[in-house]
């Protein structure tokens, strides 16, 4: 299996040793996300996918049977590729590969595990940085510090959406060769959107600026915005995040009262911080509502993070809702 990476994908890395790492690891998580395609494609064939396990990972989400699988198939590839360090949501602590190796990765093996029965595109999230002096200080540090993020989506093509700082590029699994095509050579978002993503019963439980800004966009044409706005739930954060990359959009899943949603529901340093990284090397912008996501420090390493990106006057727009609440 092979990815032919276009000749600028990785132009950025000018350190010869790091630029081949990278690419090796790209298309090592190429190759496992190539089998947990496949057995997303056999779905109900293969044996209760979506069956809790009984387990919980570290904020205590059920874990599937799929996001085991997944995790087990990633770590298997990372031990023959060079990558020191690897921190999945799946598993509590940072697993130690061979510390002498120049890359840590940081993983969602599966996102979007409840929608596994239902046929809906899920997917992997990873992200990349070069190693500190240990394991600890490779992941707890800013998103800014990534050297290469992104997702593979399994719905009706097998994408790769991925970015080394040189911009968004999209590749797609050639059923055919078994191969990774170059598809998008440099994706832009459009700067301005009508269409939104946001888990719309959870609206009592927003802060005022959410709900403001959303009860605006349902006023439509006679409200302050001026224009009807059309919605869009997946609730698979890949499959939304490449509708945004594809046909603009703003994407939301602010922090909420419910218990154990003060900070949202996705995690900083393996969904927010890929997803942001190439988010934002399409032309878009990504924030926790306020700040730029790439700048939020890392404390823990599944760190939930109030997640907002997509067109870039979108999220604009609403940060001026935040200002404003500010200075009431
Ligand atoms: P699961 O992996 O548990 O299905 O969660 C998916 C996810 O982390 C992200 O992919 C979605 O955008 C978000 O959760 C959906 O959350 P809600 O189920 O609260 O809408």
């Amino acid at each position: 299996m092979a990815i032919r990476f276009s000749s600028d994908f990785a132009k950025n890395i000018t350190d010869k040793a790091i630029h081949a790492a990278v690419l090796d690891t790209v298309t090592a998580l190429a190759g496992a996300c190539k089998q947990i395609s496949h057995i997303c494609a056999r779905g109900p064939l293969e044996q209760g996918l979506g069956v809790e396990t009984g387990a919980a990972n570290t904020d205590g989400d059920a874990q599937k049977a799929l996001d085991v699988r997944s995790d087990e198939i990633i770590t298997k590839v990372l031990e023959t590729a060079p990558v020191a360090y690897y921190a999945s949501e799946e598993q509590d602590d940072i697993v130690i590969l061979d510390a002498d190796k120049p890359l840590a990765v940081a993983s969602d093996p599966l996102d979007g595990s409840s929608n596994i029965d239902t046929n809906v595109s899920i997917g992997t999230i990873f992200s990349i940085f070069e190693t500190n002096d240990n394991a600890a200080s490779s992941f707890l540090r800013p998103g800014s510090e990534q050297i290469c993020g992104g997702f593979f989506v399994y719905g009706p093509q097998t994408t790769l959406v991925i970015t080394a700082g040189a911009g968004t590029q999209t590749y797609v699994l050639d059923p055919d060769s078994g191969d990774f095509e170059l598809a998008i050579a440099d994706m832009k978002i459009t700067p301005m959107s009508t269409e939104y993503a946001i888990n719309a019963s959870n609206h009592h439980h927003w802060d005022a600026p959410i709900r403001a800004y959303i009860e605006d966009c349902l006023l439509g044409a006679t409200g302050p915005l001026g224009t009807k706005y059309n919605m869009r739930w997946v609730g698979s954060l890949v499959a939304d995040a490449n509708r945004i990359l594809s046909r603009g959009g703003l994407f939301m899943y602010p922090s909420d009262d419910r218990d154990g949603y003060s900070h949202g529901r996705l995690r900083l340093l393996y969904e927010a911080n890929p997803v942001a990284f190439v988010i934002e090397q399409a032309g878009g912008a990504a924030t926790d509502g306020t700040r730029r996501i790439l700048d939020v420090p890392l404390g823990t390493l599944h760190q939930r993070v109030p997640l907002v990106f997509g067109s870039k006057r979108a999220v604009q727009t609403l940060g001026n809702y935040h200002k404003k609440q500010d200075q009431l």
